[in-house]
Order: structure tokens, then sequence, then C-alpha cells
């Protein structure tokens, strides 16, 4: 348990609904429930009551519900009251427990407290914020397994697996005669490869879990009147963008979100690329290739009935190297051409049709292509942030330099100990004390 001091917030969101709660956590709530409540509130059991103010009218009438510590959320004594869902009546009650001696929570409090009592873990916490924000159905469902512990415990395997192999080489390095024939007894080159084959496959999967979180950036790009405008309608599902046969027509970037087979897509639909000497487009023209910049992946679309002319190849030559891209050749309703998918080393090509939406299966198969999705559903993936990518390719660029130290076994062990550093930072448990803990457990050192 933390010292702190207790904490107070409205926990639905603002505005006004069927019901609203104020949620109170801290050491010791007794006084504050029953300077509120004038009858008893038995732990974990729903209480029907008003809540009373200083003068002792009544602010609401509703339910209180008691969670004393550790059984609670946060791990405190916990208090929520529900009552009405209006933003007056709710401030009015907040209002009750700071007179109380709460204070009102900063954003996220409850969480972090929930972690600093160790009733989750760091990377359980960020699930909680996922969850809630999730944009699609395949999002909520990663972030509850995160939440539930899939990636914690993915993580704790890696770590198990590494304190294995560290609490070898410490041994080693403390009996330094035995050291090389030591670690060749228990394997320690077979550890160390199962060890980097595991943490890729934590790595790979990580990365799609970010992936459904943030979301794919997609610019559509081309000439003026290929059809973008009228592709971003397509894929949205409605006529969000102004299509016209006058070339020039769109001004403004417009993006709207949508979902592909579940994973976030924001597309962007842009001022088509040409020469001008109209200030107005020059400027929408700036802001496409601005969007650009920004992108995971780029769609090239290009008039079919025109076929791919020297405007478009500058188009491709000015794109940033190394992000990925598909080319759309579009409007094959003109060419009575049937909608394909073709694979090639620079990028596929979809030919479809934005006004009729054929082939447009085809284009969002590519797109998930293009950003590494590697489908089959969200089913085994958890959430994960860039953070964990992050932590985790670190974790991975030591192991690799790991494996390199072959002469010196101290620079090896300090690179695992890097290796642990990065995965601990994960879920904010692993720290030096525990490793102490973890070669005591095993290792007979006073033997
Ligand atoms: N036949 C046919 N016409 C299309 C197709 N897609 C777009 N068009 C037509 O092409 C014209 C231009 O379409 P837009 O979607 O406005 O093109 P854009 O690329 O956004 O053009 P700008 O905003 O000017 O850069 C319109 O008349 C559309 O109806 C298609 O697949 N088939
Ligand atoms: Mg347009």
């Amino acid at each position: 348990m933390t010292g702190s001091d207790i904490i107070a917030a409205v926990s639905t969101a603002p505005g006004r609904g069927g019901i609203g709660v104020v949620r109170v956590s801290g050491p010791r709530l007794k006084a504050l429930i029953s300077g509120i409540v004038r009858k008893r509130v038995s732990p974990r059991r729903a209480t029907l009551a008003d809540f009373i103010d200083s003068h002792g009218s009544v602010i609401d009438r509703g339910i209180a519900l008691y969670f004393p510590a550790p059984r609670s959320y946060t791990g405190e004594d916990v208090l929520e009251l529900h009552g009405h869902g209006g933003p007056v009546v709710l401030q009015l009650l907040l209002k009750r427990c700071v007179e109380l001696g709460a204070r009102p929570a900063q954003p996220g409090e409850f969480t972090r407290r929930a972690y600093l009592n160790d009733k989750i873990d760091l990377a359980q916490a960020e699930s909680v914020v996922d969850l809630i924000e999730a944009a699609t159905t395949e999002a909520a469902r990663s972030a509850m397994r995160s939440l539930q512990g899939a990636f914690s415990q993915r993580i704790g395997e890696l770590l198990d697996g590494l304190v294995e192999l560290r609490t070898l080489v410490e041994a080693a390095l403390d009996f330094p005669d035995e050291d090389v024939e030591l670690i060749r007894q228990s394997d320690g080159a077979g550890r160390l490869s199962r060890l980097k084959a595991k943490l890729a496959d934590v790595l790979s999967v990580s990365q799609q879990g970010s992936l459904l979180r943030e979301g794919m950036r997609v610019v559509l790009a081309g000439q003026p009147n290929v059809g973008k405008s009228s592709l971003l309608n397509l894929l949205a599902g409605e006529e969000l963008a102004i299509v016209t046969d006058i070339a020039g027509t769109t001004r403004d970037a417009i993006r709207q979100s949508v979902s592909i087979r579940g994973v976030p897509a924001h597309i962007i639909d842009t001022a088509g690329l040409r020469p001008s000497s109209d200030p107005v487009e020059r400027l929408g023209i700036a802001r496409t290739w601005a969007a650009i910049e920004q992108a995971n992946v780029v769609v090239l679309l290009v008039d079919a009935a025109q076929g791919d002319v020297a405007a478009d190849q500058d188009i491709l030559r000015r794109l940033p190297a190394g992000l990925p891209r598909l080319t759309v050749m579009n409007k094959i309703d003109l060419l009575a051409r049937a909608p394909a998918l073709e694979r090639g080393k620079d990028g596929s090509t979809v030919w479809l049709s934005a006004k009729t939406g054929a082939g447009v299966e085809f284009l969002r198969e590519a797109l998930l292509e293009a950003v590494g999705w590697q489908g089959g559903g969200a089913e085994g993936l958890f959430m994960a942030r860039e953070r964990h990518v992050h932590a985790l390719e670190l974790a991975q660029q030591h192991l690799e330099q790991a494996t390199r130290q072959t002469e010196s076994l101290e620079l090896f062990a300090e690179e695992l100990r890097a290796v642990q550093t990065a995965l601990g930072s994960i879920t904010g448990e692993f720290t030096p004390d525990d490793l102490l803990g973890e070669i005591f457990k095993r290792f007979c050192i006073g033997k």
C-alpha cells in the first residue's frame, strides 16, 4: 500500500446520462462514507441511500458501493456513488467528497494507484486506456487480452528464460575456472537462441498489436481527376469529398477513419499533383506532400484508361524512399477489364473501379499486406504500444550484441543485463533486487 491521500473524481463521461458515478479511493474511507451516507454500507453490496450535503440536505438518491482494501480496483479503500447522471448533481457529490477530505484526482490516478499497489503491471495499466480508446472491435478485444495479462505473460516468459541464462552466466563469472564448461553443460547457446526466437515472435505480435492501436495512415495521391476522392468516398461508404470531372477539385486534404477488416485506417484524400500557377491549388499540393511524409502507406492512383504516363512516373520518383506504396489502376469499368491484384517487387498494383466498387476488396487486401498485417483475425493478438515495440527492439539489439560477445563473459553478462532492463521497462516490475532474489533462489552460492 502507498501512504497516499484520498482522491475523488466523476468516473462517468461528461454530459447527461441515466447514471453517473463518483469514485473515491484512499486509505480509510469510513469517515468520508459516514459523512455522505447515513446508514451502514456493507462491503461489496449495493446500498440504496440518500447522499447528504454538509447541511443535511439530500443531493441525490442512489447506490453506494464500498470495496475495502485490498480487494478493490486500486488496492485501497474504494467508494463508488452511483447517482443520476447530471453534471450539476455529480459536481455537488464531488464537492461533498472534497469537503470530507478528498482531493480531485489527476488523470489516470486510480489506475496509477492500482499499478503502485501491484494490482496490475504497467502494460496492463496502459491497456486500460487502450480498451477505452479502442476504435474497432478487434482493437477492443486485443486491449482486453492485454488487460487480462496476455502480453505481460509473454514478457514474463521471456524474462524467465533470460533470468535462467543470466543465473548461469553470473555463476560462471563467480567460478572462472569452470565458466566455459559450466555454460556448455547447461546448453547456454541453445538457451540463447531459443530466447532470440521467442523474442522475435513477441516482437512480431506486438507490432501487429501496435498497428491495431495506432491504425495505418493511408494517403491517396495522384494526378488530378484520377478518382482519389471517388475512392475515399467508396472506402468511407459515404459522399464525404466532392467529386467532379473538373481537374483540381480537391484543395484541402480530407481525412476519414475507416476499419479495414478490423484494422483502423486513416484515409487521406489529397489535392491532385500537377504543376499549377493557382496559389490556392499550390497550397493544396504542398499539403499533399506533407501528408505523404506522415503516411504509413501511399496509394498512387492512375487513370487506367490513360495508362501509366510520365506524370505518374514523376510522382513515383518523388515519393520518400522506403515508404510502402501501392498503385491503383482506376476506372477499369471504362476498359471492361476485370479487377485484379498483382504483387510486385516495388509494391502491389490493384485494378479497380472507384465508380462501381469492383476490385475494392483487392485494395483492402493490398493495404493490409503493405503495412505488414499478418491477418488471420486478431485472435491471439494483444494490444501493444509503440513504447513496447521500441523496448522489444532494444532488447533484441542487446541480445544480438550478446551473441557477438564470444570473447568476454563480462561483456556478455552486461548485454544480457541490458536486455532485462529493456524487457522490464514494459511491465515496470523487474528490478535488480528481483534478479538477486532469483539468483539466490536457484543457486546456492554459499555452498
Ligand atoms: N468511369 C469512371 N469514372 C470515374 C471513376 N472514378 C472516378 N471517376 C470520375 O472521374 C472524375 C474525377 O473524379 P474525382 O474522384 O473527383 O477525382 P480526383 O482524383 O479526386 O480529382 P482532383 O480532386 O481534381 O484531384 C469524376 O467525374 C468521377 O466521376 C471510375 O472508376 N470510373
Ligand atoms: Mg479529389
